[in-house]
């Protein structure tokens, strides 16, 4: 099936484009767009930075910055053997994680953005806000990063330009996007931008907002350097800006990985799946089948790891997506050689660290790399760490939400198709929680309308990762709580509505790897061995596996499901997938929350589908 690119791209130009440092007079003649530049002036004017940089994205460009970097500890190199291309960021303290309490959508009225955003009117958020960029930049360099977001050349792929004072910020972005001359090219003339504003500021708790303009398609985020808050292309235009655009223009961005997986035969299957944090996400999209599947001849690829955006394709009438991104910007602690070897190789050459611990010859640690700790490092506070003071202090090496940012390109199992304007087509879709009780390992939904329902009541249960009580349900309808930049109530109505566009819908699956048994032990080994269940949901979405038909949805029987060299028995399969009357009950009250939360917001169609599903009880 041919799609045609975005005619806006014209072939690069034999002029290799600027980078690096340029007088305030240089910029209508550097920035290539007229309302970009006019925006950029005022923005300078505002913030009033010592030093303009334009960056292009180049190699050349990164280790440029990277240099800087080390010169003003912004920084560490480190063991250039060990960790080629590597580099190490410390954070300050307060800034280790995103603060949805802090983050705004700014709407003229709070009815736009309803009960599960922070709503601010807009002129005032414009106001407050000026009154902190005044100045800011006073004796420092605004970097001005022009990227894309999707492959270029894509039917949705977005312009954005970022103005930041961080230099930690500019290679992020280098990685996490398509910077530079292609920004540009796709933009031509048009005034149809991510207007980007950031500042660090002083990094205070106390000054710090991620305001979203949704109608003004701009973003002013300040007072955090930290991933989620500072590098906008991501959360805030990625999903809270697009979530809000797809709703206006027919299409949908997702907190969704994007991997295919391809069957002996050679045939290939795209699923996209939304899991809340800590449920493992990142080791899916990057999951290595047991060996008999690999000998078999069974491939798992990755397109996305955390954002998916999909379209309607007009001729099939089918869901298509592409991953926005150019890297991953993955949660470090845990992951090793067993639990995820992939993103160990992804995160082995030209990356970047943060929060995690330094050691002394240039190499880092974090919990979980290795079962010996190092005998001594500087901490992710930048504190004297051992083994001892751990046991005294509690203290961690790494912080539990330190990262890695690296290129996608490092993916040795990246999908063909990752930077295909055309995207790739969706079969499936997952929605998936950490549930120790009263989910199933895995079912499907009735119908696209049924599934809808089951991403509005996704719950995960509060791990030790984040901060307040461990074991509680969080309702987190389609792991999007925090991004969604509108009205949740519109957002359900409008998932619902793309059924109508659909001539041929993906199939709609919930999964649980956590269920435990009354010892508290893990009912399913998990990690590679969740290839069991893709392959079942592979299959139904060719119409080819069996299932039952339940209360809950279309489930698996232990005949259906390959549990051969498992050391599973039936019967503990089917305790496994079980669901008593007191379970199902107890989940039905436990979704009566998010009713409540939201009550008269939410669509009369979910509460068509609990009423459902309580009559079929
Ligand atoms: O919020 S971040 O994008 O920094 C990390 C995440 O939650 O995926
Ligand atoms: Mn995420």
């Amino acid at each position: 099936m041919t799609l045609t690119t975005n005619p806006k791209v014209p072939a690069a130009g034999a002029k290799a484009s600027f980078s690096g440092a340029f007088p305030v007079e240089r910029l209508a003649e550097l920035i290539p767009n007229p309302f970009a530049a006019k925006w950029i002036a005022e923005c300078i004017e505002l913030c009033k930075p010592d030093e303009l940089y334009l960056c292009n994205g180049s190699i050349e460009e990164r280790e440029r910055l990277y240099a800087r970097g080390c010169a003003d500890g912004t920084f560490v190199k480190l063991d250039q053997k060990k960790w080629p291309g590597c580099y190490y960021h410390r954070s300050n303290s307060n800034d280790v994680a995103r603060t949805e309490h802090l983050t705004y959508i700014c709407t003229p009225g709070p009815d736009m953005v309803g009960p599960t955003n922070n709503w601010m009117e807009a002129k005032q958020g414009y106001a407050k806000l000026r009154g902190l960029y005044d100045g800011c930049m006073r004796g420092r360099t605004m970097f001005i990063l022009p990227f894309v977001m999707g492959p270029i050349g894509s039917p949705l792929a977005k312009v954005g330009v970022e103005l930041t004072d961080s230099l930690y910020v500019a290679v992020n972005m280098q990685i996490m996007t398509r910077m530079g001359d292609v920004a540009w090219r796709q933009l031509g003339s048009d005034d149809e931008f991510t207007r980007c504003l950031h500042s660090v500021g002083d990094v205070n708790p106390d000054r710090r907002y991620i305001c979203h303009f949704p109608l003004d398609n701009t973003i002013w985020s300040f007072g955090s350097g930290y991933g989620g808050n500072a590098l906008l292309g991501k959360k805030c235009l990625a999903l809270r800006i697009a979530s809000f655009l797809g709703q206006q223009q027919g299409w949908m961005a997702e907190h969704m990985l994007l991997m295919g997986a391809t069957a002996p035969d050679g045939k290939k299957t795209y699923v996209a799946a939304a899991f809340p944090s800590a449920c493992g996400k990142t080791n899916f999209a990057m999951l290595i089948p047991p060996k008999k599947y690999t000998d078999a001849g069974w491939k798992i690829t990755t397109v996305g790891d955390d954002i998916v955006w999909m379209w309607v394709d007009k001729d099939s009438g089918k869901l298509r997506a592409i991953n926005p991104e150019a890297g991953y910007f993955g949660v470090v602690p845990g992951t090793n050689e067993k639990t995820n070897p992939n993103a160990m190789v992804c995160m082995a050459k030209d990356s970047i660290f943060t929060n995690v611990a330094l050691l002394p010859d240039g190499d880092i640690w974090w919990e979980g790399k290795s079962k010996e700790p190092p005998a001594e490092c500087v901490n992710w506070e930048g504190k004297k760490w051992t083994p001892e003071i751990a046991r005294q202090t509690g203290a961690k090496a790494a912080h539990p939400n330190s990262r890695f940012t690296a290129p996608m390109a490092n993916n040795p199992v990246l999908d063909e198709m990752a930077n295909d304007p055309a995207g790739v087509p969706v079969a499936g879709i997952i929605f998936g929680g950490r549930r120790s009780k009263n989910v199933p390992l895995v079912y499907q939904a009735f119908n696209w309308m049924h599934g809808v329902y089951l991403g509005a009541m996704l719950g995960s249960e509060t791990t030790a990762a984040a901060t307040g009580a461990v074991g509680v349900v969080r309702r987190d309808p389609m792991a999007m709580l925090p991004f969604i930049g509108y009205n949740i109530r519109d957002y359900f109505i409008h998932w619902m509505r793309m059924r109508k566009v659909m001539k041929d819908c993906p199939r709609v699956f919930h999964v649980n790897w956590f269920r435990q048994n009354d010892d508290g032990e893990f009912m399913w080994p998990g990690f590679g061995e969740n290839m069991r269940v893709l392959k079942w949901i592979v299959d139904r979405c060719h119409g080819k596996a069996y299932a039952v038909e339940s209360i809950i949805g279309w489930v698996p029987l232990a005949k259906d499901l390959d549990l051969d060299g498992l050391n599973m028995p039936p019967e503990a399969f089917e305790k496994l997938q079980s669901v008593s009357g007191d379970e199902l009950k107890s989940e039905i009250l436990g979704q009566e929350e998010l009713f409540l939360k939201l009550a008269g917001e939410m669509p009369k169609e979910m509460i068509f589908q609990r009423e459902l599903l309580i009559s079929r009880l």
